[in-house]
């Protein structure tokens, strides 16, 4: 299988199966396009056209068959993989799962709009406005439900590691990078998605990358700079 993706530093839905595919232990090929100086150059989806029809990433190509969309990917996994337990085992908790998982998939705008992932550096807390502070409040209350209904057998959601951490990760690695304040609860999962093999293998190799995406550089001062080797400022571009 094929996985095709782009910058690990900035491609939040190209975490998602990526993070899954890796932590299930399922083989696959890693085929990455560096976005272009912005996200609608013309080259960067010519190339991404050849194989997911959408034009974008992430898309998994397994022999004739082409999954596109994160979500759908994960349940290409999870049908093709059932020994995998890719969904909770159980049906209350797998029903949550899925449910909070679509949410993942099609809200929290305010969150992605003005803290688009970018594992370069950490911010500084400070006031995000009302929209990012609702959907960050919407998402700490799933993860404390998740938790406190199914999440005994573990540290995720549902225990063990399940595609619904798989569509959070990136939320969680946000939650760090711009000081989100957090409870006990929420804090010790974000630790937890951050401290996976393969979350930790992808930071990795963010961080070695050389690109820099002007429209996911939020301009703002930094606590922590991983990326010193990097021009930050998006004037100087
Ligand atoms: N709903 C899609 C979203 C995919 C998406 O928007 N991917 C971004 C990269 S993280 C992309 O390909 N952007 C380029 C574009 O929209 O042209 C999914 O879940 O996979």
């Amino acid at each position: 299988m094929k996985l095709v993706i782009a910058n690990k530093t900035h491609s939040s839905w190209s975490l998602r199966p990526w993070l899954a595919l890796t932590e299930f232990g399922v083989p696959f090929e890693e085929v990455l396009f560096p976005f272009g100086p912005t996200f609608d150059d013309p080259e960067w989806k010519r190339a991404v056209s050849a194989y997911s029809p959408a034009g974008k990433v992430p898309a998994l190509v397994d022999g004739e068959i082409v999954v596109w969309d994160s979500l759908a990917i994960l349940e290409y996994l999870a049908e093709l993989r059932p020994e995998l337990a890719v969904w909770p085992r159980d049906r209350a908790a797998r029903a949550m799962a899925r449910s909070i998982s679509a949410e993942m998939h099609s809200s929290f705008q305010a969150l992605r709009g003005a803290c688009p992932m970018n594992l370069g550096w950490i911010h500084p807390p400070r006031d995000r406005g009302p929209g990012v502070a609702a959907d960050v409040a919407r998402i700490c209350t799933i993860w404390r439900e998740a938790r406190e209904r199914f999440g005994a057998g573990g540290p995720f959601l549902f225990g063990a590691f399940s595609a619904a951490d798989a569509m959070f990760a990136p939320v969680a690695s946000r939650f760090t990078s711009y000081s989100i304040p957090l409870d006990p609860v929420c804090a010790a999962y974000v630790e937890a998605i951050q401290a996976t093999a393969g979350f930790r293998a992808w930071r990795e190799a963010a961080l070695a990358e050389p690109w820099i995406v002007a429209e996911d550089e939020v301009d703002e001062p930094v606590l922590t700079d991983f990326r010193p080797h990097l021009s930050r400022s998006k004037a100087q571009r």
